[in-house]
């Protein structure tokens, strides 16, 4: 392939997808790689919009001490010193590492190698804490290790797939698109879920089992399996232990169906039927995503799954295993390098063989003794001054983690904060006292592990902007500043692999996780590595675990576990009767910093929302669309409601992605409790006890902008900025009178050169403003206290006209469209960026099928995660109001 132009791999999920990216200066083409095993060519329209965020704009490019750019040098030195003197003076737990499951594994290698082998702590843990733990735990406890069994061949191979607390329509999009394919063909999908998500909307039977009453399901089934006798007792008797224990849990409880039935909430003939379907389905899969492990009994759902699945000797067979999805794009390959802080690199524990021949392999002398403090607790020990310097990579836990108002003040209070990041202004780039600006991905070099345990590369296409350097480095300079230049002396991402790759063979005989023959690769070899799934041995990759039933403990046989079923850590009250559920959005990635910046990608869900059942909110007269204040014990936010009966009673939803950049009132995060699961310590980011009132504002409006606008300081507004092309939209609500009207009027003029066009209906609260820069449109305004608002997407099309006709400047005072009415609705399919009304035409013209929708708009064509919402607007009955996501 000719200059700048790279098969590479998609950045965001852990379908981890092959992508062609083709970069000329800093505009990027991307397309599927049809080679790469994983997607066959296909991306979603996360992957497809990459092009629109590799721009420069926001990033990073030179380290800061302070509001001070600084030199490398300079910068490099301070963080040695501050985190050489914070250990010498407080030990080495006084210090932390926090990363993520963004990170390659060359830097995730390095990070790990500093802090558990050469700071001497285990204080480094990473985000997958806040998504992969308690699977990793439920593996280990099972398994011996942390081994995802299966592949993704088995989604193709299996005849039923169970969708246990994932929606993977929204989520894994590519992959689901592979298990549509096999539904054609006859599979049958089961979707566990609350919520009727996307992904259950379209299967052949949902359960909408109640909040955490998984552990009781899995364990109703187990018994329902047993009745009928459908487990595999030859597979028990050779391969397992814990049976008898499991089978006398079980005894502890009524396990008829009606009593499952009515524990969980389900209809007892749907819960029949998918016990029936497990029982005669040999080809099972049971995928498992954060609906299972973001709980304090995340660890027992995992299990659960995974007791199904080998005491009907359902694993390392095509077409049958429980599989953990990963989220990342490298949760994997952290939680192989020992990313987490409760085990060492390349799945060894803290035993003291392990430590010794880290040492020896290192050549260190103060490897970790044993496990350091998981998200949660070490951002608890920030907050109570046991950790006093925190270098944070990678991720934005002012955003991401639970209870997020105390992350801030606990950054806020620690002595030394660093942050590596791509981005100039993250919501944690706030409390840095170094910044350190890191390379993005189409820049950065080296290797990433997919949910199928598939190693695959990530090549640069464009030169490094600015200062910015990869993180490994970062790391490894560091490192030698604080005095252990020679173990961190690579010059490649191919010496950082190399050494990686042979640390898993080193001193390996029962160690699964074997990469030995990737240790000899040439630099062109590692340049050339095609995607390959590990163990890795001298015949290439591996498919399967477990296929000859042996396991990685000690006497060979899985451990089946007994469980008992239990609530939530904090069950809902008088006070808080309802049930917050957080989670994701189709178009979005996490804390936006990226795909905040591809407009094409905030037209789906343009802001944050609550999801809530119609009756819950008719009960404190809530009406769809009202700003409604979501409040928790630990905080509040004040969002869009969104009346559906895809809620339960009962239970609310809200997106985890809004920040203090986009929306400071829209965030999740301050809502959600800090409960952990004892075991794996991940959080219960799906429950939360809450209650929902109106928030009842005077006036709202908006504004429009060449430029993104920050709220004006000291007025108590709720605010939204939502990227549109070539302008910002900020929708703004408040509760005053007049004179706060007035006060955000006189700031968003601030500036401006020409008079404006005016009109104002003081008894009618209207006030319509634009400010022209020279013949074009450079800011407009309106507001009402009754009356509606005009469509933004009409004067957002006016930003891009040359000149302001005549026609247009009366429109913006009279507030109404010329002539049409340019109101296209949401956005329904973001690949091909076609919207709601333009589907509705075509079935107007007598489009009557989703194949139909796609020859004549496009729409569904390119990744399919819309489908089912193009599914639905083919249901609904002629003339009803297309409605979504605000
Ligand atoms: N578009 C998009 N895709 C992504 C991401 C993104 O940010 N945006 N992030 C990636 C990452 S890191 C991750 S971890 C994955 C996550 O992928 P998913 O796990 O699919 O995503 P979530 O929306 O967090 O949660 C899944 C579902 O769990 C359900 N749930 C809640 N409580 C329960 C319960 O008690 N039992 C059961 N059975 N289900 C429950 C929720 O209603 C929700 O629909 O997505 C990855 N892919
Ligand atoms: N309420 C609620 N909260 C949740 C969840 C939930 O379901 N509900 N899910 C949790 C889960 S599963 C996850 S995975 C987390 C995700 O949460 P985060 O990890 O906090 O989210 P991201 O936005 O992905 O943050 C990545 C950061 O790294 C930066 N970055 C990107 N690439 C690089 C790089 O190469 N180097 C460096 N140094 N920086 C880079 C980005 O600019 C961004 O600031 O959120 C968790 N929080
Ligand atoms: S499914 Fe989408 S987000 Fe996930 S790796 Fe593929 S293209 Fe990227
Ligand atoms: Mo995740």
């Amino acid at each position: 392939m000719g200059e700048g132009t790279a098969r590479t791999t998609c950045p965001y999920c852990g379908v981890g997808c092959g992508v062609v990216a083709q970069a000329d200066g800093r505009a990027m083409r991307v397309s599927g790689d049809e080679a790469h095993p994983a997607n066959a060519g296909r991306l979603c329209s996360k992957g497809s919009a990459l092009g629109s965020t590799v721009g420069l704009e926001g990033r990073l490019l030179a380290p800061a001490i302070g509001a001070r750019q600084a030199s490398w040098r300079e910068a490099t030195a301070l963080v040695a010193r501050r985190f050489s003197e914070t250990i010498d003076r407080h030990g080495p737990d006084s210090v932390a590492f926090y990363v993520s499951g963004q990170l390659l594994t060359e830097d995730y290698y390095a990070a790990n190698k500093l802090m558990k082998g050469f700071i001497g702590s285990g204080n480094i843990d990473t985000n997958s804490r806040l998504c992969m733990a308690s699977a990793v735990t439920a593996h280990k406890l099972a398994f011996g290790a942390d081994l995802v069994p299966g592949c993704y061949e088995d989604l193709d191979l299996a005849d039923l797939v169970v969708f246990s607390g994932h929606n993977a329509a929204w989520t894994h999009p590519v992959l689901f698109r592979r298990m549509e394919a096999a539904r054609a063909r006859g599979q049958r999908h089961v979707v566990l879920d609350p919520r009727r998500t996307d992904t259950a909307e379209v299967a052949d039977l949902h359960l909408a089992l109640a909040p955490q009453t998984d552990v009781r399901l899995w364990n109703g089934l187990l018994a329902d399996l047993l009745r009928r006798g459908a487990v595999d007792r030859g597979y028990i008797a050779a391969h397992l232990a814990g049976f008898a224990e499991v089978m006398a849990a079980l005894a502890a409880e009524d396990q008829s169906l009606h009593a499952v039935a009515r524990d969980c909430g389900v209809a007892e003939a749907d819960l029949a039927t998918f016990f029936r379907w497990f029982a005669e389905t040999p080809r099972t899969v049971s995928l498992f995503s954060m609906g299972a492990n973001q709980s304090t009994q995340g660890v027992a759902k995992g299990l659960a799954i995974l007791n199904a699945h080998l005491a009907t000797g359902r694993i390392g067979k095509p077409g049958a295993c429980p599989f953990s999805i990963t989220g990342q794009p490298n949760a994997m390959g952290g939680r192989e390098t020992g990313g987490m802080a409760t085990t060492l690199a390349a799945h060894m524990d803290f035993d003291a063989a392990a430590r010794a021949r880290l040492a020896r392999f290192w050549g260190a002398q103060r490897v970790a003794e044993r496990p350091g403090l998981m998200a949660v607790e070490m951002f608890d020990a920030v907050a109570d001054g046991r950790i006093k310097a925190i270098w944070i990579m990678a991720t934005n836990p002012v955003v991401s983690l639970p209870d997020a108002g105390r992350v801030r003040e606990a950054l806020a209070g620690c002595p030394f904060v660093v942050v590596s990041d791509c981005m100039a202004a993250t919501d944690t780039m706030a409390f840095a006292h170094v910044k350190l600006p890191a390379l993005a991905w189409g820049e950065k070099d080296g290797t990433v592990t997919n949910s199928e345990r598939r190693i695959s590369r990530q090549r640069a296409v464009m030169p490094p902007p600015g200062e910015a350097r990869a993180d490994w480095r970062i790391i490894a300079d560091v490192a030698s500043a604080m005095g252990h230049g020679e173990a961190f002396g690579w010059r490649s991402p191919a010496q950082v692999f190399r050494e990686w790759a042979r640390l898993t063979a080193y001193e390996n005989i029962d160690r699964p996780l074997n990469l030995g023959p990737l240790a000899a690769l040439s630099p062109d070899a590692y340049d050339a590595l095609e995607p390959v799934q590990w163990p890795v041995t001298g015949s290439g990759g591996t498919a399967r675990l477990f296929a000859d039933g042996r396991f990685a403990t000690p006497d060979g046989r899985a451990r089946m576990q007994p469980l008992r079923s239990a609530g939530p850590a904090v069950a809902v009250d008088a006070a808080y009767p309802l049930a917050l559920n957080t989670g994701r959005v189709r178009d979005h990635w996490h804390t936006l910093t990226r795909t905040g910046l591809a407009p094409e990608l905030c037209r789906h869900t343009p802001e944050p929302f609550v999801e809530v059942h119609p009756a819950d909110a008719e009960a404190v007269g809530i009406a769809d669309g009202a700003l409604t204040r979501v409040q928790t014990a630990q905080g509040e936010a004040v969002v869009i409601a969104q009346l559906s009966d895809r809620q339960r009673p009962g239970d609310l939803f809200m997106p985890m992605h809004w920040t203090a950049a986009f929306a400071p009132s829209g965030r999740a995060n301050p809502l959600v409790g800090a409960c952990v699961d004892a075991r794996s310590g991940q959080p219960e980011f799906k429950h939360t006890p809450a209650r929902i009132r109106p928030y009842r504002e005077t006036w709202r409006g908006f504004f429009l902008a060449r430029e993104g606008w920050a709220a004006p300081a000291g007025l108590d507004l709720i605010w939204r900025r939502i990227p549109q092309t070539g302008c910002q939209l900020h929708e703004f609500a408040g509760r005053g009178d007049e004179r706060e009207r007035e006060a955000l009027r006189l700031a968003l003029a601030r500036g401006a050169t020409a008079a404006p066009l005016r009109f104002e209906d003081v008894s009618a609260g209207v006030l319509r403003e634009a400010h022209l820069a020279g013949e074009r449109l450079d800011r407009v305004m309106f507001t009402t206290t009754q009356g509606a608002l005009p469509p933004r997407d009409w004067l957002v099309e006016l930003f891009a006209a040359e000149a302001l006709g005549a026609q247009d400047r009366a429109a913006l005072l009279i507030g109404r469209a010329p002539g049409r009415i340019v109101q296209a609705g949401p956005m329904v399919c973001a690949c091909l960026g076609v919207r709601a009304q333009r589907i509705a035409a075509a079935i107007a013209e007598g489009a009557d099928s989703l194949e139909a929708i796609g020859e004549s708009t496009g729409a569904g064509s390119n990744c399919g995660s819309c489908r089912p919402e193009i599914a639905r607007l083919l249901k609904a009955p002629t003339g009803a109001e297309v409605r979504h996501a605000a």
